[in-house]
């Protein structure tokens, strides 16, 4: 008998990518169950090219599943995700929730799989798709070379702020369209644009240095997301990693600068060939050609898509690259789905 998978949040932005990508897994689940607020309750979702009805989250909801993939916010994860481990479901949560929880692992399948069984509490963290964007690679190079400091600027497409962040951008963008002046007076895009949505400032025709709640020291919540799992994915507690994050004018799909420094020398032709062969990573390096990653050639994509590798110019231990993933897919429903498939194959070796 297959295992019976629940989907937490099915009607949200991920959890749409989440039914597109789990109707396309052959013979991994059994029913797949859709569970989302009473006020979705009722609605009919299409999975595996079935009509499947949304039911209300309950503990019942739980009743006879193996595995739910949350995708809701933080605070309803913290609250259902321990009910339905209760009751003995294995939880993969996309949420910020558990991420920082000694107790719980933060899963990176092409980086630490082996942690996946270290639940004690049942449940297992999905890393936030910021960092998701680039630990595949960070991942593959610190196996061969020994990371040791991260230097990134995150340039994060609206739909990290989910659809609603995707209908602002939208609805900003028509507003300035066929204007032949706005975005060339100071504050004119403020003055036009509208509801800024869950976005500080104009997105449209702008860049906007945040993204997240402020912290101590002036960080993003963001910016300490990406250091701090970056660190605990890779097993490195002394990582030294500073962030900027900075929200772009791209519908789906983050971009990171990466500069990193390695215990040992890397040169680009090996950094190349570490990528080239790690499974999850497409490369894109071919400036002469024009040939990088774009948002607009990698959304809708599964793969880390990596370019403009150079060398630092003042120490052979550096390189600076450029990658791309999709914020959606790797970034939230396909690496949480990865994990879950993980699971499922536990049960499936029982
Ligand atoms: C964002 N990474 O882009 C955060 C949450 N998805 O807003």
């Amino acid at each position: 008998k297959l295992p019976t998978l629940a989907v937490v949040g099915a009607t949200g932005a991920v959890g749409t990518v989440m039914l597109d990508l789990l109707s396309t897994r052959e013979n991994v689940w059994g029913e797949i169950r859709l569970i989302a607020s009473a006020r979705s309750a009722g609605k009919r979702l299409t999975v595996r090219g079935e009509q499947v009805e949304v039911v209300a989250l309950s503990e019942d909801a739980f009743d006879g599943v193996d595995v739910a993939m949350f995708d809701v916010p933080d605070e309803v994860s913290a609250e259902w995700g321990p009910i339905a481990a209760a009751k003995g479901v294995v939880v993969v949560d996309n949420s910020g929730a558990f991420r920082m929880d000694p107790e719980v692992p933060l899963v990176v399948p092409e980086v630490n799989p082996g942690q996946v069984r270290n639940r004690p509490k049942g449940i297992i963290s999905n890393p936030n798709c910021t960092t998701l964007s680039m630990i595949v690679a960070m991942g593959a190079l610190h196996a061969e070379f020994g990371l040791t400091s991260l230097i990134v600027a995150s340039y994060q497409a609206a739909s990290g702020a989910g659809q609603a962040g995707i209908d602002t951008l939208r609805g900003q963008l028509a507003k300035v369209a066929g204007s032949p002046t706005l975005g060339s007076q100071p504050g004119d895009l403020r003055r036009s644009v509208g509801d800024l949505g869950p976005f500080p400032a104009p997105l449209a025709l702008n860049v906007v240095p945040w993204a997240g709640s402020l912290k101590d020291g002036g960080w993003s919540s963001e910016e300490l997301k990406v250091r701090n799992e970056s660190r605990k994915i890779l097993g490195l507690p002394n990582l030294k990693v500073s962030a900027t994050c900075v929200r772009v004018p791209v519908i789906t799909t983050h971009s990171l600068a990466v500069h990193a420094v390695f215990e040992r020398e890397i040169a680009v032709a090996q950094a190349r060939e570490v990528l080239r062969d790690a499974p999850g990573i497409v490369l894109c390096d071919d400036p002469a050609n024009g040939e990088f990653p774009t948002p607009n050639d990698v959304v809708g994509t599964d793969p880390t898509w990596v370019g403009r590798i150079r060398s630092s110019l003042d120490d052979p231990r550096e390189i600076e690259l450029f990658v791309c993933g999709d914020n959606l897919r790797k970034g939230a429903a396909l690496n949480t789905a990865q994990i879950a498939e993980l699971v499922a194959r536990e049960f499936s070796a029982r």
